[in-house]
């Protein structure tokens, strides 16, 4: 897309880097929900590992909307990004419902090296080093790959198993597609006064969410 005939950053990046980020959008772990023959097992592993995952989430999207509230030009940052921390507290409730469906103990669940690893790289965003350009860049690539991928899984055509059709919808629907856009913006909003140090920080960033994302779904095969 074009905005005012001015190619956007975030659409260079995203063409620049297009097979990496498909990578992380059209894993074979959501092909093959797509495709209906996902092993169940891979499932629960995935749930247990993402609880992990969003629960070192919170803090990370706490100091993004710290950095809104002290850097940024548009009050309404705040309130999108407040919207997603508001979201996170559902999510929350709702992996806890999800796993007791499918009889995962959470409590129990051990962090993959993996998550670990991608859980340290949130941390290490959270840094007062880090700006608000980079810190926003991060957080909607981390949004955007489980929108895309999930929103895959729900398009005319596929054979999502019923039960895991809500998992889907969380990051497949519209609501969150808009959110995601809303994001974007944002970034590429920062992105576009943003030094050329700071822009260069920032693709690097999203090329590391990228592949933590792409890890991230491989530890659903059960390898660490
Ligand atoms: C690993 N990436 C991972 N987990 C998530 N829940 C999201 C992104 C989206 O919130």
């Amino acid at each position: 897309k074009e905005d005012r005939g001015v190619a956007v950053i975030t659409d260079t990046w995203l063409r620049k880097h297009r097979l990496i980020y498909t990578g992380a959008t059209r894993h074979p772990f959501i092909l093959a929900i797509r495709g209906g023959s996902v092993d169940i097992s891979c499932f629960k592993r995935w749930l247990g590992q993402d609880y992990i995952f969003v629960r070192a989430f919170v803090p990370f999207l706490a100091s993004v909307l710290l950095k809104a509230w002290k850097e940024s030009d548009d009050s309404s940052d705040v309130d999108v990004i407040l919207g997603g921390l508001a979201a996170l507290n559902d999510e929350i409730a709702w992996f806890k419902k999800e796993a007791s469906k499918w009889g995962v103990a959470l409590d129990s669940v051990v962090p993959q090296k993996s998550n670990l690893d991608y859980c340290r790289f949130l941390e290490s965003l959270m840094s007062s080093d880090v700006s608000y350009t980079e810190a926003v860049t991060a957080f909607w690539v981390i949004e955007a790959v489980y929108q895309e991928s999930f929103a895959h899984c729900l398009e005319d055509g596929s054979k999502t198993p019923e039960e895991l059709k809500e998992t889907c919808q969380r990051w497949g629907n519209d609501g969150f597609g808009q959110y995601c856009c809303a994001l974007k913006s944002i970034a590429n909003r920062q992105l576009e006064k943003a030094s050329d140090d700071v822009v260069a920080k920032a693709e690097a960033i999203l090329l590391s969410v990228l592949e933590y994302e792409v890890d991230f779904w491989n530890m659903s095969h059960g390898g660490a």
